[in-house]
């Protein structure tokens, strides 16, 4: 009766709104059938597992959305999972970086640029992985993707492959050689990078016209002096070719070695100088450029100076005749020097991870290892020589951070940091040895107060400093970097100063290869003092690279302002004009510096390279936390666990 006295519209809203419901009904059943569905469906092992309070089976994770596969992935690298949106600042700053585990190969080429896009772009990701399966690198090359780096000692199996993360990352470099050039990982060429190029091309020309495939120019008489007669400027400068982008000059010298470049000579090499130039030159353009011409090279070389290591002690001698594959030490004595020995040990072990022959790296370990069991040690310094005939030091009680000792105390850290800081034994030495540094040879001068690094000769303290030691802040800061304990660092900031010092006192700005410091003020004494017979300079790179490291980790412009004058002296006191550098006599006369007539080519292996990363705000240009550079500059890759 009621149903008939409503009118035809309040009928139909009241339809309507049953009909609604109805279907608001079905809806909610369907839905929250599955849960439960699921709940029930359960393996007895899974409900065994619920937790007895009832109301936190609505909690149960089974009826959760499974995880997406990418977090899963990340959840391997827990680092990565806490990094969703990194933002890479352009140079680091902030507390050393203790120990960060390198993430696998496949994770790290998705994440070096750009974690987020990884998180967010699975898709993109797998055409990534696509195209890393055969990358082409600007010289047209084929290169495979890289194989997990290793220590010889756990994976000698199988030949390497090259780091090819690193050859892709370096492809195509300096297309356009303006400033406003794009790298790779997008940063910008600057102006000082420019002048850098701008001297390396000065320095190639006078090389190319009058000493091409000689070992070093000389440039005011036009001609070359020959060492080794093994285009040592040359293959010095591949990796910094690669690095500046030089693709033509890479192109030619390139050429030169696949077609000129013979070790079958009667020659005698330095095992040292030929480790560190040519084998370290060989393996770093191998691991930029991808290109297997260089390693097998670097296996020939590498091949040819093992006779050195055949000796009553196993501490190798000074010279190999690469030819007749003899090796003997030097005329005078059977000694060799301690930094000769213990500075050959990053290249060859590199070579046996490369070869899959363990004889390259056993040979230099047992080096390294005998070394750490030697008396004759003051609080962790090493006298300057070792006998190879009974193994022992000898001239015991003169110790120095200078030449004969220096890379010793340099390769410690940088095989600890090779090896993925796992051979206590390196760390052990290298600390102890910084210890003994601070202990016996650290001193103020006056008047500006800089601490410097003496010597000890007997119990005497000597206030001489060569130039060499100026590699020694730029590897306390890489120790720093690398977790050690932040007085490293403190020592690396008072000590560049101190090397910066040496140029800026000098009336031509350059530094002087020894100096004194002054330990007592005197009227109108700077801090600096020169001996007639120490104010040539080489064109050496140590406050150069101490100075990219220092810039690098601290990203202080000041660091960038220092090299950026060095640099402006060299062009005005050592730049010949037909082409090429040369080492000058005299750094306290800017009206007649005494040109020497000779290019070191550790000027292109090491000081322009130098130059050029010190000026680059980009840290994946040769990215600290990947590569270690030998003594003579050439970066190599660190060794990433399995
Ligand atoms: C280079 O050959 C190496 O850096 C070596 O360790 C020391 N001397 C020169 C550069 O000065």
């Amino acid at each position: 009766k009621k149903w008939k006295q409503l009118s035809r519209l309040q009928r139909s809203v009241i339809l309507f709104l049953f009909a609604f419901l109805a279907v608001c009904g079905v809806i909610s059943y369907t839905t929250m059938g599955e849960p439960w569905k699921s709940l029930t469906n359960k393996s007895p092992d899974d409900q065994r597992a619920e937790p007895e309070v009832p109301g936190l089976k609505l909690a149960n994770p089974a009826v959760l959305p499974a995880p997406r596969k990418a977090d899963a992935n990340l959840g391997d690298y827990p680092e990565l999972s806490l990094q969703k949106q990194p933002k890479l600042p352009h140079v680091r700053r902030g507390p050393p970086n203790l120990q960060i585990k390198p993430p696998r190969r496949d994770v790290r080429l998705k994440t070096q640029h750009d974690t987020s896009k990884v998180l967010e772009e699975p898709v993109q990701t797998e055409k990534e992985e696509k195209t890393e399966k055969s990358v082409i690198s600007w010289r047209g090359a084929v290169i495979e993707p890289d194989q997990s780096t290793e220590p010889p000692s756990s994976k000698i199996k199988e030949p390497e492959k090259p780091s090819s993360m690193e050859a892709e990352s370096q492809k195509e470099p300096g297309k356009d050689l303006e400033p406003g050039a794009v790298f790779p990982f997008a940063v910008p060429i600057n102006e000082r990078q420019m002048a850098v190029i701008e001297a390396f091309r000065h320095a190639w020309k006078g090389y190319k016209d009058f000493a091409w495939g000689h070992d070093e120019l000389k440039p005011l008489s036009k001609s070359y002096s020959e060492w080794f007669g093994l285009g040592l400027t040359l293959i010095d400068a591949l990796d910094t070719m690669w690095i500046l982008g030089l693709k033509e000059e890479f192109e030619e010298a390139r050429k030169w070695v696949a077609e000129d470049l013979v070790f079958d000579k009667n020659v005698d090499v330095n095992l040292f100088e030929s480790t560190i130039r040519i084998l370290g030159g060989l393996l770093s353009t191998y691991h930029l450029s991808g290109d297997s011409l260089f390693l097998e090279k670097a296996k020939d070389i590498g091949n040819r100076l093992m006779p050195a290591f055949n000796t009553p002690s196993k501490v190798p001698y000074s010279d190999v005749n690469i030819g007749r594959g003899t090796a003997h030490p030097p005329r005078w004595t059977s000694d060799s020097t301690v930094a000769e020995v213990t500075s050959i040990q990053l290249e060859f072990r590199e070579l046996s991870r490369l070869t899959g022959d363990e004889k390259f790296q056993k040979a230099v370990d047992d080096v390294m290892k005998h070394v750490h069991t030697l008396s004759g040690k003051n609080d962790g310094l090493v006298p300057m020589f070792i006998n190879t005939n009974s193994g022992q030091f000898t001239h015991l009680g003169v110790y120095t951070l200078g030449a004969r000792a220096d890379s010793y105390y340099e390769y410690l850290l940088k095989q600890w940091i090779q090896g993925g800081k796992k051979e206590n034994e390196l760390l052990e030495d290298y600390v102890r040895a910084i210890e003994g540094v601070k202990k016996h040879l650290l001193q103020r001068s006056q008047p500006k107060k800089l601490t410097f690094v003496g010597e000890l000769a007997h119990g005497h303290f000597s206030a001489k400093m060569d130039h060499l030691v100026c590699f020694l802040p730029g590897t306390l800061a890489l120790g720093a970097h690398n977790g050690l304990t932040a007085d490293h660092m403190k020592l690396a900031e008072a000590l560049i100063e101190t090397c910066h010092q040496m140029y800026v006192q000098v009336e031509t700005g350059l530094s002087p290869e020894i100096v004194h410091f002054n330990l007592h003020a005197q009227k109108g004494h700077k801090d600096v003092e020169i001996k007639p017979a120490d104010r040539h300079n080489l064109l050496r790179p140590e406050t150069v690279e101490s100075l990219f490291y220092m810039y690098r980790f601290t990203g202080d412009k000041k660091y960038q302002d220092w090299g950026w004058e060095i640099l402006q002296n060299f062009n005005k006191y050592t730049r010949v004009p037909a082409g090429g550098y040369t080492s000058i006599n005299n750094v306290q006369n800017p009206s007649n510096p005494e040109p020497r007539d000779k290019m070191e080519s550790f000027f292109l292996g090491e000081t322009l390279k130098y130059m050029f990363l010190l000026f680059s705000d980009d840290i994946d240009l040769i990215n600290l936390d990947k590569y270690v550079f030998n003594t003579e500059a050439h970066p190599l890759p660190i060794w990433m666990p399995a």
